[in-house]
């Protein structure tokens, strides 16, 4: 029996609904491998001592895991493989992986591409393209083919770097597995994963602990190593199979604030502080914060700030971008009180399968329920949006009959707005008239086509949309997909603008690869005034959790409660709507 964890397990999973995706499989079966894997990776307890102390019985008790899945995770516990993974990727032996991370290639033109031209890597597909083989393939084209080199070269820019939410499932996982050894009184990741940034280089943990060698031998043992690049006695270095690195770093308890600090960074945000310091006559180091050979601060982080004459400044706005300014008190200026992890009151984008949804609509609000949230407003696709299966005024209709059904279902417990992701065409005018807009609770508004307008052109169409008298919401304004489409060219400043004179508010959509607007942006809207919402834009249950991310994003904006809309309760709310 093998100790698998609970995230390679969930990889193998996904790996073989990527598979049969490609195959074109019975859609069934492909959602309950997806449904499993988000299931078994979001799952508190490790599944592996569920098997063991519960037996099959236990495992079956777990969501998302019946008698087929329950058998393959058996499988991996006794042979550290699954047949059926194994065998799917024999018989197409391409990255999908790597592949499907290149936009506009799903699993299944990857397949095309392998049996076309037998491209099974990013290499391979770099060379075809790069030959002009690609656009030859029916069904790609050269508009296709242009876009895929694009995506190529703006993958070779950010690559090494992982989305927020990956490193965060990584970075609990190891926190769980060092934080229980005992002996062990802190254990925290600092860099840039502590200041929340939305890609991360690679992970800094720092502990405090009685028995720092076995510490290490555990840490360069742990599963999920590739590589072991140090193992010392104060500082190891490690690859995960995953590709990510991770350092460990042992540091005494007197200097532990001390060093959180430090290998928090930024580095910007450190060599500031350190000028401050010299300033005062001080030296300021990983170790501590010295008057000559007399510690001054060290042990704790807030009275580090504290004895360099600053307020204390959280970790997602340390980045040298005016926060060390706004902490001196004496100059009047304050840092903002930047909005809590636990203030979100509603969620004002959500999908169902009432268009690329997997879950009804009284599903999706039970889960929002559980979450503690007390409003969702629900907004599927539009027409134009035909591979999402975009809704028309007919079924608009329609849904808003079940949306009324499940509101008398969960009377009192949450409120179910009705509301759209109606798609901006070409001349900013809407999918959808302004009649069947006028009787929705929530109107996003949202360009899904036409991304390479040029900047005036895009800037008028999506203002044009904010005049719209219908329109609430412009939903995650800039397009971005983050280490795969840059966003298309707008005059931000512009359409700040516009949305303050319209009342418009601006999303962040706190999906992990969007994150849109970005965080410079959510501070150009706090300074302007205008009010954004964090949404989850979530497609199915599970997503409800990407709102952390969204909440992160608008701290490193500078956001406070009172910038964003979805913190007020529903009554408050609706007066901010159109
Ligand atoms: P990443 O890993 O690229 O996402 O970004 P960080 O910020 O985690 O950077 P990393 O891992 O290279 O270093 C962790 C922290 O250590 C960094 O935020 C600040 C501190 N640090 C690293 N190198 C220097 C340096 O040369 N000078 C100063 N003052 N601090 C540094
Ligand atoms: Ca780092
Ligand atoms: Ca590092
Ligand atoms: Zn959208």
């Amino acid at each position: 029996m093998q100790h698998t964890s609970n995230g390679d397990i969930a990889r193998i999973l996904r790996g073989v609904a990527e598979y049969l995706t490609m195959e074109s499989a019975n859609p069934f079966r492909i959602r309950a491998y997806g449904r499993a894997a988000e299931a078994i990776e979001s799952l508190e307890e490790d599944i592996f001592l569920i098997y063991k102390n519960g037996g099959e019985k236990a495992l079956e008790a777990v969501p998302g895991v019946g008698m087929a899945i329950r058998d393959h995770v058996i499988e991996i516990f006794r042979t550290g493989k699954l047949g059926e993974y194994e065998r799917l990727k024999k018989k197409t032996p391409v990255r999908l992986d790597e592949l499907t991370k290149i936009e506009g290639l799903g699993p299944k033109s990857v397949k095309k591409l392998y049996e076309k031209l037998g491209v099974r890597n990013i290499k391979d597909l770099e060379r075809a393209v790069r030959k002009g083989l690609v656009q030859e393939i029916p069904g790609f084209g050269e508009k296709t083919e242009k876009r895929i080199l694009r995506s190529l070269e703006f993958s070779k820019k950010t690559s090494g770097r992982i989305l927020l939410d990956k490193a965060s499932a990584i970075a609990q996982s190891i926190k769980k597995r060092i934080g229980g050894i005992e002996g062990v009184s802190l254990c925290e990741v600092a860099g840039s994963f502590r200041r929340r940034k939305e890609t991360i280089g690679d992970l800094d943990l720092l502990v405090v602990a009685k028995n720092p060698a076995r510490i290490m031998d555990s840490f360069v043992r742990m599963e999920g190593v590739g590589r072991v690049l140090a193992h010392g006695k104060t500082k190891s270095s490690i690859t995960l199979k995953s590709g990510l690195d991770v350092d460990l770093r042992i540091v005494p308890k007197e200097s532990c604030g001390a060093a959180l600090n430090y290998f928090t960074g930024s580095k910007e945000h450190n060599i500031a502080l350190r000028e401050i310091a010299i300033k005062k006559g001080l030296k300021l180091n990983e170790y501590g914060l010295f008057k000559g050979e007399k510690v001054i601060a060290g042990k704790n982080e807030e009275k580090l700030y504290e004895a360099l004459g600053l307020e204390y400044v959280p970790p997602e706005l340390r980045e040298n971008t005016g926060e060390i300014e706004a902490s001196m008190r004496r100059k009047g200026s304050r840092l903002p009180k930047l909005i809590g992890y636990d203030t979100l009151k509603g969620d004002l984008q959500v999908q169902t399968e009432w268009s690329d949804g997997v879950a009804s609509i009284e599903e999706m609000a039970r889960e929002a329920l559980r979450r503690g949230l007390s409003y969702i407003a629900i907004t599927d696709h539009t027409k134009r949006l035909t591979i999402a299966n975009g809704l028309n005024e007919k079924r608009l209709t329609l849904q808003a009959k079940e949306i009324d059904r499940a509101n008398i279902a969960l009377k009192g417990k949450i409120t179910i707005l009705k509301g759209t992701e109606c798609d901006i065409l070409k001349d900013g005018s809407l999918d959808l008239s302004d009649k069947v807009l006028a009787k929705l609770d929530v109107v996003g508004a949202s360009v899904h086509s036409y991304f390479n307008l040029e900047r005036k052109a895009q800037t008028e169409r999506i203002i044009k949309a904010m005049e719209n008298p219908n329109v609430d919401i412009i939903f995650h304004p800039t397009g971005r997909l983050i280490g795969r489409r840059d966003a298309y060219a707008i005059d931000i400043d512009a359409i700040i603008k516009a949305a303050k004179r319209t009342g418009t508010i601006l999303e962040i959509d706190a999906f992990p690869d969007r994150l849109d607007l970005c965080d410079e942006y959510i501070k150009k809207c706090v300074v302007s005034g205008v009010k954004l919402a964090i949404d989850s834009d979530a497609h199915a249950p599970e997503h409800f959790s990407v709102l952390e991310f969204g909440l992160a994003q608008a701290r490193r904006g500078w956001a406070t409660k009172g910038d964003v809309i979805n913190t007020r309760n529903l009554f408050d709310l609706k007066k901010l709507l159109k």
